[in-house]
């Protein structure tokens, strides 16, 4: 596999990074997941529009400008012959001290790596996710913003642990006023008499690219949707549930917390979201 680092084209036995990168000693840097379906990038400007927003929120200058940036993930692909699969773009801070200060860092580490993804077994695209809420909360807006994808990830880490000790795949994290923000790597929608209600960022919620695709095919298929804080009842209790992600996709939710979802099955607005998802991926994108 060859992997983009710091301006070469390297095999992946010799993408190397410092002991001494912030990324590593501090998770200070930022990241996108993005997919290539068919040899097209699927809403590229839009992941490296939110990685230059993550930058900025960070104040780290993005080493590349999206027209380079962009050129820099297509040929990572060209050069695996990657026409399907997911690919990581990682900004960090860089190699610096041993203390914090990040204006030590000489400059930003730049790595893109250009892979398979191994998505949930088709089982749960035909049946629905079984998933529960778990303890660890969502970090704060006022600690740190949802938005900014960035290196932080070890508290959906534990959420992803609470999610498999009870038996899950995924789980629901709420926020500190204990309304529904996210799952630990995908957002989260319900139908409720006919309408597709999701929470804001506000409440917690990373601003994803499959989100905001769902904004765009609520409106193709004529089902209002909203934003709005949800409780872990407005969820029990709904008529369908999905949750999506670049690497799940969209994906039907049928339990939650032991409470069976509608009417258990994964719900028809829910199908057709999916079905209009799976169309756009292919015909949408940035050819390599
Ligand atoms: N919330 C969080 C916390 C995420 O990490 C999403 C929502 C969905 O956003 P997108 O933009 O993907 O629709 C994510 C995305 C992985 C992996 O390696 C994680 C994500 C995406 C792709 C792969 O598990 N998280």
């Amino acid at each position: 596999m060859v992997v983009y680092i710091d301006g070469k084209y390297v095999d992946s036995t010799e993408a190397k990074v410092s002991v001494f990168d912030h990324g590593l000693l501090y998770g200070d840097g930022i990241f996108e997941g993005i997919r290539i379906y068919g040899g097209n990038v699927f809403r590229l400007e839009e992941h490296l529009e939110r990685l230059e927003m993550s930058a900025k929120a960070i104040m780290l200058a993005m080493p590349l400008s999206r027209a380079e940036l962009s050129a820099a993930v297509c040929e990572t692909c060209r050069r695996n012959k990657l026409n399907d699969g997911y690919i990581r773009l990682v900004i960090t801070r860089g190699a610096g001290d041993l203390g914090l200060a990040p204006w030590l860092c000489e400059k930003p580490t730049i790595f893109i790596i250009a892979s398979k993804i191994s998505l949930y077994p088709q089982e749960y695209y035909d049946n629905g996710l079984s998933i529960v809420t778990v303890p660890t909360r969502r970090i704060a807006p006022d600690a740190l913003p949802p938005t900014v994808k960035s290196l932080n990830y070890l508290n959906n880490i534990l959420a992803k642990i609470e999610a498999r000790q009870a038996g899950a795949l995924e789980a629901i994290m709420l926020n500190s006023q204990g309304y529904v923000a996210e799952c630990t790597a995908d957002n989260v929608f319900i139908v409720q008499k006919g309408e597709i209600v999701t929470p804001a960022a506000s409440a917690g919620a990373l601003k994803g690219i499959t989100r905001s695709t769902i904004f765009d095919i609520a409106r193709e298929i004529g089902v209002p949707m909203r934003e709005a804080d949800l409780t872990r009842y407005d969820v029990w209790c709904a008529d369908e549930c999905f949750l999506t992600g670049t690497g799940a996709e969209v994906i039907p939710v049928v339990k939650l917390d032991g409470r069976v979802i509608g009417n258990g099955k994964p719900g028809g607005i829910t199908q057709r979201v999916l079905a209009s998802f799976r169309k756009r991926v292919q015909a949408e994108g940035t050819r390599i």
